[in-house]
């Protein structure tokens, strides 16, 4: 029961930082953020990253934080255990650092050689997390402390890359993204 309640929590505070790179998937397009430019040989970043599917990824984990934190209540007594309110800087560091997670990894993919959608296993699945966490830890350091104590890290380094690979699998699927990564 209590690993429930711990896979639980993890899953509903990391919702803010999952929805953004989905989001710009169905988003994308428009001008890229490195304007074309490149660094050596390689783009800085690619095309793969760009301002509309940046802003509206943000923009929707900021939002489900605040659909969130409204139903936080009924769903906790639902539940039987308290789930979070994200307050809104907890929201940023989970929305905001997903997305520059995830910029970050093209900056290494580029620099590493690898062309736009190539897989780089492991930094592909948590590149998101490697920066969030940080983030919000930083922004919102009392929030972080009180929600993500060390069993719920476990649970969100295990079981991101699970929803990682399923979501994406799913979306390669339907035909919205061009890998299944
Ligand atoms: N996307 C975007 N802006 C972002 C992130 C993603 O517009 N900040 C959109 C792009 O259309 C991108 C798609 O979502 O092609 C899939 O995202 P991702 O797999 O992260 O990008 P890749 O195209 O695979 O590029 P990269 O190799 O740089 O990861
Ligand atoms: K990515
Ligand atoms: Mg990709």
């Amino acid at each position: 029961m209590a690993v429930l309640e711990t896979i639980a929590i993890a899953f509903w505070a990391m919702l803010p930082a999952y929805v953004p790179n989905n989001a710009a998937v169905l988003a994308g397009g428009g001008r890229p953020i490195d304007g074309g430019r490149t660094w050596g040989e390689k783009r800085v970043l690619g095309n793969g990253k760009t301002w509309r599917g940046t802003a509206i990824g943000v923009t929707a984990g900021l939002a489900l934080a605040a659909a969130l934190t409204l139903l936080a209540e009924d769903v906790s007594s639902l539940l039987g255990f308290t789930v979070p309110e994200f307050s809104p800087s907890a929201a940023l560091g989970l929305a905001g650092g997903a997305m520059l997670g995830d910029i970050l990894a093209s900056f290494l993919k580029r620099r590493s050689g690898r062309e736009r959608g190539a897989m780089f296993p492991g930094l592909d699945q948590l590149d998101f997390v490697v920066v969030s966490l940080p983030l919000t830890a930083l922004l919102a350091t009392d929030w972080f402390r009180e929600w993500f104590t060390l069993e719920v890290i476990l649970v969100v380094v295990v079981l991101t890359p699970i929803l990682h690979v399923t979501t994406n699998m799913i979306a390669y699927k339907l035909g919205l993204k061009n890998e299944p990564w």
